[in-house]
């Protein structure tokens, strides 16, 4: 590179991700094809508009671009074209949401999704996030005892409330989610069924989780996370007889976005088909036995585990244990101290500010990319153990 000071910084970082032990659970290493497509001249191309019907001319290249991406989209997850419709544009999860609401909410209608304390993403009605400002947020959690969620309490919330769209997904949700309890509830109260998967995308894609296409009309999901491709989203919409897709791609486009990123949908596509082997399918059955090692030798050596444990590729630690520990902000830096990237995260009924929560979140998708299996997981929990125990 001609520009020494961007290139020397690109070089720490990806040294400094080479040296950690990384487990943000959002977070994951793309493989050089994705980072090749990514860095390509697709990024001098503007396309507004969809394949075939775009504002400007010179889209013969790019719009093979952007079909091959929605037809890996649908193949991976088993979807059939005829039942299916995916927009392979948003520019990240945030926007993906926001731009079903804007399909399918009316202004100051409302969105039912987890709270954030409690496992949901901002973008599930959050009060700070534009998707509380502009619609109304019924929020649910967990049970206070089982820190799972509670489907009866849910369908009397989503029946006292009578939200217009009902949100499935997390970002600190270690289990596994009901999509059929979701789907009879979503009808019991005539809502729309969304499911955000960005987490765990890469489980389902690797049928190490429960699929939600059976049950959800949207499913958002971000490619970065499980699903090991670049920063990108996309929106899966089902076909029936309320035009549905249409509306989901007026949201994205014009309602949301003006020209899509064609360099990140081509790397889109070449994540989509590493997703789409064998090898990934390994890969994902890891992931989730790497994240039950190391919720289990953390418990085993007394951490608290919310829920008691994982289905997925996440694990949420009370580090704070009733004042007995450490809070997690203490706990996220001095295990970076010591090398292992981690986030402070509130637990459900956090009685701490989210910026000093009682907390940690960890995920074992990144390591394993590297090839972690269950022996480093353990060596990795105990030395959790040894740095959050010292005093
Ligand atoms: N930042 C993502 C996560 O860490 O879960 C969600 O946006």
């Amino acid at each position: 590179m001609k520009d020494r000071e961007i290139e020397k910084l690109i070089k720490a970082e990806s040294e400094r991700q080479k040296n950690v032990v990384n487990l943000i659970a959002s977070e994951n290493y793309v493989s050089q094809d994705v980072l090749t497509a990514l860095g390509s001249q697709l990024t001098n191309k503007y396309a507004e508009g969809y394949p075939g019907k775009r504002y400007y001319g010179g889209q013969s290249v790019v719009d093979k671009i952007e079909d091959l991406c929605k037809s890996r989209a649908l193949k991976l997850f088993k979807l059939a074209p005829k039942n299916w419709h995916v927009n392979v544009q948003p520019l990240s999860g945030s926007p993906a949401n926001v731009a079903v609401y804007v399909a399918l909410v009316s202004p100051h209608g409302k969105i039912m999704g987890m709270s954030l304390d409690q496992g949901g993403h901002l973008t599930h009605g959050h009060k700070v996030s534009i998707t509380g400002k502009f619609w109304n947020q019924v929020p649910y959690g967990v049970d206070k005892n089982t820190e799972v969620i509670d489907y009866d309490e849910l369908k009397k919330l989503a029946l006292e409330n009578r939200p217009n769209i009902i949100v499935a997904g997390f970002t600190s949700y270690p289990r596994i989610v009901d999509f059929k309890k979701f789907r009879d509830i979503a009808d019991a109260c005539g809502a729309y069924l969304m499911v955000d998967m960005s987490h765990f995308a890469g489980l389902v894609a690797g049928d190490v989780y429960p699929s939600p296409f059976k049950y959800a009309d949207v499913v958002t999901t971000t490619v970065h996370k499980t699903l090991r491709g670049p920063r990108s989203a996309m929106i899966f919409v089902k076909k029936d007889a309320r035009d549905l897709p249409k509306l989901i791609d007026k949201a994205v486009f014009p309602g949301m976005q003006g020209g899509p990123h064609l360099n990140q949908i081509a790397a889109v596509a070449v994540a989509l088909k590493e997703a789409d082997t064998p090898a990934f399918k390994k890969y994902a059955e890891r992931v989730v036995k790497n994240a039950r090692s190391l919720a289990g030798e953390l418990k085993s050596l007394g951490w608290k585990i919310i829920s008691g444990g994982t289905d997925s590729h996440l694990v949420l630690i009370d580090t704070w244990m009733g004042g007995k520990g450490l809070s997690g902000k203490e706990a996220s830096d001095r295990l970076e101290k010591a090398g292992i990237i981690v986030n402070k995260n509130t637990i459900p009924y956090e009685t701490r500010s989210p910026f000093d929560p009682s907390g940690i979140r960890v995920g074992t998708a990144a390591e394993t990319t590297r090839g972690a299996k269950e022996k480093e997981m353990i060596a990795i929990a105990r030395k959790i153990d040894k740095i959050l125990r010292k005093k």
